[in-house]
Order: structure tokens, then sequence, then C-alpha cells
């Protein structure tokens, strides 16, 4: 994937056209993993870290760091698509997917406000998190998730800007109406499908 080069400016560009079709409008593929954060990286002790679904929702739970460690882990191969317009494809994260944790917890609104240590926050559908689309995850490419990249533990929605993967995860909180997190509070878009260019509130 070295030579895999889809930023520039038009021209001869060596795009394997089987990855190509794999970048959404307006992005560039970036072969490392940069790191976004707002702020400083929260320090997150694994053993200390927890889970907790709870709003609106029949029977709110909270995971231990030894009780999540019980559940069942995948593998979730994905590509990832930045707002600032990077993209890094073919890359694999491993962890627990969002459907089993919100089966237990039985949700009664259709809207989920992700929170993490540190205070970082974004707004989800439930649509966007059931049915195979999104998982906690605390490893990337079979190693524990670094501090930067949100370890212990962070959420992970490929299908949409990965500003909606809030890294040091702590919990979600089920809600009956849409309201903006962090960075949809500051103008970005309240979806962020990165097929539709969903950047900004107005896309
Ligand atoms: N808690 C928290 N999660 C966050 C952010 C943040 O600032 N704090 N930044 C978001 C943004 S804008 C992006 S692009 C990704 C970056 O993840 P990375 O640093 O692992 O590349 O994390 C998202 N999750
Ligand atoms: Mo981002």
């Amino acid at each position: 994937m070295s030579d895999f080069v889809s930023r520039g400016f038009g021209g001869r560009r060596r795009v394997d056209p089987g990855l190509a079709a794999r970048v959404p409008p307006g992005q560039y593929v970036e072969p490392g993993f940069p790191v976004l954060t707002a702020g400083p990286t929260p320090r997150v002790e694994p053993d200390a870290w927890a889970l907790t679904i709870d709003g609106m929702v029949a029977e709110p739970r909270t995971w231990t760091a030894a009780e999540f460690a019980t559940l069942e882990f995948e593998d979730v191969p994905c590509d990832i698509h930045c707002v600032t317009k990077w993209s890094k494809l073919g890359t694999t994260f491993r962890g627990v997917s969002l459907d089993g944790l919100l089966d237990a917890v039985e949700p009664l609104g259709a809207h989920a406000m992700v929170h993490s240590y540190g205070g970082y926050t974004t707004n989800l559908a439930v649509e966007d998190l059931t049915d195979g689309k999104a998982w906690v995850v605390t490893e990337h490419e079979g190693e524990p998730l670094d501090p930067e990249h949100g370890g212990p533990a962070r959420l992970l929605v490929p299908h949409l800007y990965f500003w909606k993967s809030a890294k040091w995860v702590s919990g979600l909180r089920i809600m009956d109406h849409d309201e903006p997190g962090f960075w949809e509070a500051n103008g970005y878009h309240t979806r962020g499908d990165p097929w539709k260019e969903q950047r900004y509130w107005n896309d």
C-alpha cells in the first residue's frame, strides 16, 4: 500500500482502482495513523475503566473492565475517515459490538450521547450504533489501543466521520431527542456521513 498515493493535484495518480472506490469524496489516503485530540490525553487506568449505558433505557448498566473482558470480542477490519480529510484504509480493531451492549439495557429512545473520560461528547442515532455498525474497541492491529488513540477503550463507528468514534469512552446516555455533542455544537454535522460529505451543519 506504500505506493498508493491519492493526494496531489490531479495528473497521474497511482491509485489502485479497488482501493480508490473506498475513498469518500474530498478525502486522501493516509498511510499513518494521525492523532487528533481536542485537549490533553486523559490517562485512564485499564483496570479502573468502566462503561455505563443509562438514560432512557429499561435497565441501566455498568460494565467494569473485568466484566467487559468476559464479553464476546470480534475483529473489525475497516476504513476510517477523518473530517480533516485523511482516510486510513484497511485497518483492524478488536472489540465488542454495541448490539449486545444495547440489547442488555433495552434503549427506549432513538438517540445517544456518547461520553468520554476528559469530557468529550458526540451524538449518534441509535440506528447508527446497531446492526453491526459500531463497537467499543480495546485493540488496534493486535496491540492494546495506545492511550493517544483512546486506550484503554474507544468507540468505533467506521461508517461515519471519525470524530464520532469517541476515544476513552466512558458511556452512552440514551435520549428521546437529538442533541449536539462537542464538535457538533461547534459547527460539525449532526450525523457525519463521509459518503455524503456531511462535514458541517449545513452540508
Ligand atoms: N475523547 C475524544 N475522542 C475523540 C476526539 C477527541 O478530541 N476526544 N477527537 C475525534 C476526532 S476529530 C478524530 S478524527 C478521532 C481521531 O482519533 P485518533 O487520534 O485515534 O486518530 O478521534 C475522535 N474522538
Ligand atoms: Mo477528526
